[in-house]
């Protein structure tokens, strides 16, 4: 049978020599940013990760593949190709069986990811527990409370339901910690309200939290939240708006399944005169600044 997971010669060199590695997900670049910021931003986030002294490992499925540290060709095909999938969990056996290309979601990067022996991963907003009355949970909810990772994030993506999504991952007993702040982030705003379970200042305070999961046996993840830069954020208020007009231009519209997210996110970019894209690409660049800092205390 041929290879199924696929490590870059600088992620499986840096693996194995205990530098630290972040890994990265693709479906923000194929589903999650509009073009030509997809591109910029992906490389930047590389960019990022190196200057903050670890190695990047963006992660996606080629020809049925995992691959793990994605080259400037898969990168630029994920970013133009207007077909690629958008692959979870339950997707990776299809993937793999059926030789997709596809761009992977939080819980599958995350679940591939582990496998490759990365302990770090950065992404924007983790999915969550939607509004309205379908119960329509994000499968990265469930793969967090599964694969013990340090996934460093600004809180779930602001379409959701964010009370509900805080629930969840309280019955569900994933350990929330704020990176210097001590609210859940609202994604383009800094704070929700919502408590965390427990603020920390620094890099090794998140590999105490870690370290201590690790010792015990703990199989879920450590989910590290950080606020957008104050520089970018916007404000609740301001964002309420968009938000609310957006939601009820997708119902007028009947926009509904896995095209309702990219709609209500270009809708917001487009009402907020691109100040939530900056806002979007700020928070992921932060991210992967810290998660490199986190990275080289956990290697
Ligand atoms: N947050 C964003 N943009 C995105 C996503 C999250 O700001 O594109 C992606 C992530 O890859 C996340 C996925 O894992 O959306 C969740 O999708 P769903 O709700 O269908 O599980
Ligand atoms: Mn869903």
């Amino acid at each position: 049978m041929r290879e199924l997971l696929n490590l870059s010669p600088e992620v499986a060199e840096a693996i194995r020599d205990k530098r630290p590695v972040v890994a990265l997900e693709s479906t923000v670049i194929a589903h999650g940013l509009p073009r030509p910021q997809n591109l910029q931003t992906a490389h930047r986030l590389q960019d990022v990760v190196r200057e903050a002294g670890a190695v990047p490992a963006t992660i996606a499925v080629i020809d049925g593949t995992l691959t793990v540290g994605l080259n400037d060709d898969h990168i630029k095909f994920l970013a133009d190709d207007e077909h690629i999938r958008k692959i979870s969990t339950r997707d990776i056996s299809l993937a793999v069986a059926q030789g997709w290309n596809g761009a992977t979601t939080v819980a599958a990067t995350i679940w591939i990811a582990h496998r490759a022996g990365i302990k770090v991963f950065a992404t924007g907003g983790i999915g969550g527990v939607h509004r309205g009355s379908l119960p329509d949970v994000s499968a990265d909810l469930p793969e967090l409370t599964r694969t013990p990772i340090v996934v460093v994030c600004s809180g779930a993506k602001i379409v959701l339901d964010l009370p509900a999504t805080r629930e969840w991952l309280e019955t569900h007993a994933v350990t929330v910690v704020g990176y210097q702040c001590d609210e859940l982030p609202a994604f383009y705003s800094r704070g929700s309200g919502l408590p965390v379970d427990a603020r920390v200042e620094t890099a090794a305070d998140v590999l105490s939290v870690f370290g201590a999961q690790q010792a015990l046996g703990i199989e879920s993840a450590l989910l590290v939240v950080v606020p957008v830069p104050a520089k970018f954020e916007v404000p609740a208020n301001e964002l309420q708006i968009v938000l609310t007009t957006a939601l009820e231009d997708a119902d007028w519209k009947g926009i509904v399944g896995p095209a309702l997210t990219p709609f209500l996110l270009g809708q917001m970019a487009e009402r907020s005169e691109g100040a939530t894209l900056r806002a979007n690409i700020a928070l992921l660049e932060n991210n992967a600044r810290v998660a490199a800092e986190i990275a080289r205390e956990v290697v």
